[in-house]
């Protein structure tokens, strides 16, 4: 009898397989432009399903060694990375992953550089993060650096030269603290008309970097001072750094983490002493996009294997692609990534906005609050996403050498590092007590529903309703007590999340119908805004006022005599 061998799910061109990002493109970059960068989006979508597939293995099967000593005792702290690995700096420059957002040819410079970004991510075994890293060095240069650091350094991150590329690392993280950065150790002294730093860093990714934004407290400062640390001197030797050990990372593991030990390091001041939080803000902000985008590019790449081995798949006599609880869940797949597809896309058009200065003020502040929304919203769908698609190909998901594992695994560091999901959401609630950020908010996204063709009446009608009742929610929140305030801002945050991708992914459906005769967005905008968009009316305040009297018992010190007198 013949055997069984099942067909492996299988990738096409990146680019032309997807719907979603063309359409956008299509609606967001006018003609010419979109048909001079086509072929640069198309020949990344093509690496991205072919050559980048093997590299990616590869860099994460060889992952990076970290060699202390030479052969003769002497301390040489290297970090030997794969080939692999060296190549994917290679495809990053020759793409242009980070300079097209710099050379700015076009008015939508970012949106383009997101796309190539977003092909790129799926398949780079995460040397997205040090390019990450590396654009939010160039745009605080771009800001806060000196004619000679601008000169001398934006350059090599911005360039499309293998050879001549650098990357950047961002080190914020200390024993003390990841999220709270305010106990940070790691002093400045002024040392011979320089600074130098004395410390620990203690999760440094991308330590093969050439430089890094640090922070660290100038010696009898309170405040932390933004610095720029190049790792290695003239001969290529550490800076008076050293590499105390590699991380043991449940995923991301081509990519090199480190603690280091900063021994003395000449460093330079950045924009001044002090504010080095709000300096190295302009990082975050941008690596926290990055985040979100990657995001989406793992959900599109998750589906894209999906949906190819339901067409190869046979169960119960007929292949999953006909099977109506499997297509289900694949819609469900599709809906919730179009969702958020269009948040990050939208944010990554107003930050192009703001960088080339024709973004509005309210445009500014809009994209100051979708920035800690988009990040913490994608990352939690994406880690769902990856772990409903390994669920998709049954046991075969779960099986190392089907290379699907490995996206469940670096998922799960997106709602981690660049602010854990909790941290994000407080920096949303920060946003929403600032100036008139709820009026631009909710004026933006009520023009954006304006001219709705009828077939989408009903998603905008559930739409309206929903930011009528979590604007009121809003007011109630703000105004009340603190403790409340913040143990809501989770569910607040994706609330709020869910109603703009709403808004956007119905805006995006309507353009799509007219102007490309396509209902497939249209069913998606609709079961977006179908039910469950926002809790029942009033939950969110009630539910957590409830919560509150004995979650503290239940979660932290298991008193019944508490739960027992706030039930009396
Ligand atoms: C695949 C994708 C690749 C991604 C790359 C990954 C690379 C991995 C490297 C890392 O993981 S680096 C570590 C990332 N760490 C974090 O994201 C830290 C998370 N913690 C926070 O975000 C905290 O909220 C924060 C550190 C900002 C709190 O610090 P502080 O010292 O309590 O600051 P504070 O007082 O909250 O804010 C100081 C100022 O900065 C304020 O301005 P004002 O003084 O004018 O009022 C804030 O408004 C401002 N600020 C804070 N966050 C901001 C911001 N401004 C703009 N944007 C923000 N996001």
């Amino acid at each position: 009898m013949k055997k069984f061998f099942q067909a492996p799910p299988r990738l096409g061109n990146q680019y032309d397989d997807d719907r979603v990002l063309r359409s956008f493109l299509r609606r967001n970059i006018v003609g010419p432009v979109l048909a001079e960068i086509e072929p640069g989006l198309r020949r990344l979508g093509a690496r991205a399903a072919g050559e980048m597939i093997g590299l990616a293995l590869e860099a994460e099967r060889a992952s990076p060694a970290l060699v202390q000593f030479d052969a003769w005792g002497r301390r040489i702290d290297e970090i030997r990375v794969s080939p692999a690995w060296q190549a994917m700096h290679r495809i990053a420059a020759e793409e242009g992953i980070v300079a097209t957002a710099y050379e700015r040819r076009h008015a939508e410079a970012r949106v383009h550089q997101f796309a190539l970004l977003y092909l790129y991510h799926p398949s780079s075994a995460i040397y997205s993060c040090p390019l990450a890293m590396t654009d939010g060095a160039a745009r605080v240069l771009e800001i806060e650096g000196e004619q000679d650091l601008r000169r001398e350094i934006v350059p090599h991150l911005i360039s499309r030269d293998p050879d001549t590329m650098w990357t950047a690392g961002q080190w914020m993280t200390e024993r003390s603290g990841g999220s709270d950065v305010s106990g940070t150790e790691t002093v400045a002294r002024r040392e011979g008309g320089m600074f130098r730093l004395y410390g620990e860093k203690w999760f440094t990714s991308a330590t093969t970097s050439e430089l890094a934004l640090t922070l660290a407290r100038i010696e009898d400062s309170r405040d932390l001072s933004l610095f720029l640390v190049r790792l290695r001197d003239e001969q290529g030797r550490m800076n008076s750094i050293r590499i105390e050990r590699l991380k043991d990372k449940l995923g991301t593991r081509a990519l090199p983490t480190a603690e280091l030990l900063l021994e003395g390091t000449p460093a330079r001041l950045i924009g001044g002493e002090g504010r080095g939080v709000k300096k190295i803000a302009t990082m975050l902000n941008i690596t926290r996009l990055y985040n979100a985008c990657c995001a989406v590019g793992f959900m599109r790449r998750g589906l894209a294997l999906a949906r190819d081995y339901a067409s190869r798949r046979h169960a119960f006599g007929k292949l999953l692609s006909e099977q109506p609880l499997h297509i289900e869940t694949l819609a469900s797949l599709q809906v919730g990534f179009e969702g958020s597809f269009h948040l990050v896309f939208f944010a990554a058009q107003l930050l192009g906005r703001d960088e080339v200065g024709t973004a509005t003020v309210q445009e500014r502040r809009i994209l100051r609050l979708l920035t800690p929304l988009a990040k913490l919203f994608t990352a939690k769908m994406a880690v769902s996403a990856a772990s409903e698609v390994l669920e998709c190909l049954g046991g075969a998901g779960y099986v190392e050498d089907t290379g699907l594992p490995v996206l469940l695994r670096d998922s799960q560091v997106l709602p981690i590092w660049e602010g854990t999901t909790n941290v994000l959401s407080l920096d949303v609630l920060r946003v929403l007590q600032g100036e008139k950020v709820l009026e631009d908010l909710f004026a933006e996204l009520g023009a954006r529903l304006e001219n709705i063709p009828a077939i989408l009446a009903k998603a905008r009608q559930n739409l309206l309703a929903a930011l009528d009742q979590i604007r009121l929610q809003l007011s109630q929140l703000l105004a009340g007590d603190r403790a409340q305030m913040e143990a809501c801002a989770r569910d607040l945050a994706m609330e709020l999340s869910r109603v703009v991708a709403g808004v956007l992914v119905i805006e995006h459906a309507a353009w799509s119908l007219a102007s490309e005769g396509d209902m497939r967005p249209v069913v998606s905008a609709q079961r977006w805004c179908g039910t469950g968009l926002i809790a029942p009316s009033g939950a969110l305040i009630s539910r957590s006022k409830s919560w509150l009297r004995y979650s503290h018992s239940i979660a932290i010190d298991d008193n019944l005599s508490r739960v027992q007198e706030s039930f009396a």
